[in-house]
């Protein structure tokens, strides 16, 4: 069967300007046949919740490496969330400064609604998640 390509709205979080891992997600997501929107670093909350309703992707892409990925994406996804967006929502990169995942910070982003946290900048990850998710919708389509 051939799988479903997504409809993926790729954002930095609010207070991260590093760009590069934002480029090179959008070609790991494009490569694998999806279409993305990328609106680029340093994205503010209430511009996220905006974004996600003119364009009504099927999924959500938040990348962090800057140290404060934990903090800024609960502060996204809960936002998000508040604004009654149920959409799939995935965080990644270097989320934290402790040079490894934090459990309890990825508990709390699970909870406020986050679907994956890869915590570890994990692309195979991403990947595998993304086959999942366009297997579901093409079985939702068909
Ligand atoms: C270039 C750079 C900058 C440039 C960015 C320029 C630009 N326009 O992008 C500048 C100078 C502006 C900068 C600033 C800062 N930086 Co800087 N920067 C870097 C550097 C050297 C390279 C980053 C890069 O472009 N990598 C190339 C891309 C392709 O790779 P990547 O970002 O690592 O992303 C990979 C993975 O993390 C993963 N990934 C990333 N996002 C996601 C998302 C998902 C969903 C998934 C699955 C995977 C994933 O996939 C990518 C490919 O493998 C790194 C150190 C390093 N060598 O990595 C530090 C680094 C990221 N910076 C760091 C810091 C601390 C800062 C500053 C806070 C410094 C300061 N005190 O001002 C500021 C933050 C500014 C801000 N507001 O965000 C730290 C972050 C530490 C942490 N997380 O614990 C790093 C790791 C350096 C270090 N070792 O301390 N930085």
């Amino acid at each position: 069967m051939r799988r479903r390509s997504l409809d993926i709205l790729l954002a930095g979080t609010a207070s991260d300007s590093h760009t590069w891992n934002l480029v090179y997600l959008q070609l790991f997501l494009e490569e694998r046949g999806h279409r993305v929107g990328n609106l680029g670093p340093c994205v503010p909350d209430p511009l996220l919740v905006r974004e996600c309703a003119a364009r009504r992707p099927q999924l959500l892409v938040l990348a962090s490496v800057n140290g404060h990925g934990y903090r800024d994406g609960l502060g996204a996804v809960r936002a998000l969330r508040r604004a009654g967006h149920t959409l799939p929502v995935v965080i990644g990169g270097k989320l934290g400064t402790a040079g490894e995942a934090d459990p309890a910070q990825r508990a709390l982003l699970l909870e406020a609604g986050c679907d994956r946290v890869f915590d570890d900048g994990d692309t195979h990850a991403l990947g595998a998640y993304l086959d999942t998710l366009a297997a579901v919708e093409t079985r939702a389509a068909a």
